[in-house]
C-alpha cells in the first residue's frame, strides 16, 4: 500500500493524492541517499536539511533510540513538518559494543571515514575472524503532531582484516555481510538497502506509518515503542 496524505492529517491508500512531505533530519549524505532509496515508492516526499545544519550537539542520549528521537524532535519543533531521523552505528563484540553510539566520533570530531576505519582495524589487529563479530544498529524515528515512534533493527557481520569495495559510506568497506560474502561497500545500493540495518528499520517504520489512521491519533498508546537497545 502507498502512503498518501489527504491534507487532513490522515494517510489513505489513494495514490492520486499528493505525497506527504516529511523532513529528513540527517546531515549524513550517505544516509540521505540510502533513505531516499528505501522510502521511494512509499508515497512520501522527503525534504532534506540545509547544508548549514548540524546534528552533533543534539545527540546527548546514551542509546540509538534516544538520539534518533532527540534529532527528530529537534527538527520537528524547528520545522513543524513530520520529521524522520536515523541514529545508527557499529557495535563490535570484542570492543564490548564500541564504537556504538559514538561511531561517528570514534576517531575524534572532524575525522573522516578513513580515519575511523583505520582506528577500528588497529583496535582489532591480530584478532582472528571468530573474534571479529559485529553488528550495525539503526534506530528509525518519526515525530509528528500526534506523537512519536522509534523502531530498532540490525544487520550482523564480521570486521574484515582490510577494506574491500568502494560503495556506501562509513565502516562499509570493513563490514563483511556473510550471507553474500561481500562487504557492505561491495553491495549495490539496492542490495545494501535490502539487507542493511537501515533498510530493515525504515521498512518496518514505513509499514507502521502505512496503517490507516496511525499518524493522526494524538492519544495513541503507540507513542514510543522500542524493540530493543
Ligand atoms: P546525522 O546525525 O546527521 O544523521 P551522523 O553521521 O552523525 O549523521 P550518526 O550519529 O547516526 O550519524 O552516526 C552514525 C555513524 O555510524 C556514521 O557516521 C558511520 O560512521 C556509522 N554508520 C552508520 N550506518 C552506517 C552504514 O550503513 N554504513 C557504514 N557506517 C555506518
Amino acid at each position: 500500500m502507498q502512503l498518501a496524505y489527504t491534507g487532513t492529517g490522515r494517510f489513505g491508500a489513494h495514490d492520486k493524492l499528493r505525497a506527504m512531505r516529511i523532513l529528513l533530519a540527517t546531515t549524513n549524505r550517505g544516509k540521505v541517499a540510502e533513505l531516499r532509496q528505501i522510502m521511494s515508492g512509499k508515497g512520501v516526499e522527503l525534504i532534506g536539511l540545509s547544508d548549514s545544519e548540524t546534528t552533533e550537539p543534539i545527540e546527548t542520549g546514551e542509546t540509538f533510540s534516544e538520539n534518533a528521537l532527540l534529532k527528530a524532535n529537534h527538527y520537528y519543533r524547528k520545522s513543524g513538518l513530520p520529521t524522520i531521523a536515523d541514529d545508527s552505528g557499529l557495535e563490535v563484540e570484542a570492543l564490548k559494543g564500541a564504537p556504538g553510539v559514538h561511531s561517528s566520533r570514534y576517531a575524534g570530531v572532524g575525522a573522516d571515514d578513513g580515519a575511523r576505519v583505520s582506528k577500528l582495524l588497529e583496535a582489532l589487529r591480530d584478532l582472528p575472524n571468530h573474534r571479529r563479530r559485529a553488528r550495525f544498529v539503526c534506530a528509525a524515528a518519526i515525530v509528528w503532531g500526534g506523537g512519536q515512534k522509534v523502531v530498532l533493527d540490525e544487520a550482523q557481520g564480521v570486521i574484515l582484516q582490510k577494506p574491500r569495495g568502494h560503495n556506501g559510506f562509513g565502516y562499509d568497506p570493513v563490514f563483511l555481510y556473510e550471507p553474500l560474502n561481500k562487504s557492505f561497500a561491495e553491495l549495490t545500493a539496492s542490495e545494501k538497502a535490502e539487507v542493511s540495518h537501515r533498510g530493515r528499520a525504515f521498512r518496518r517504520l514505513a509499514a507502521w506509518m502505512g496503517q490507516p489512521g496511525v499518524l493522526d491519533t494524538p492519544s495513541s498508546t503507540d507513542r514510543i515503542v522500542t524493540t530493543a537497545d
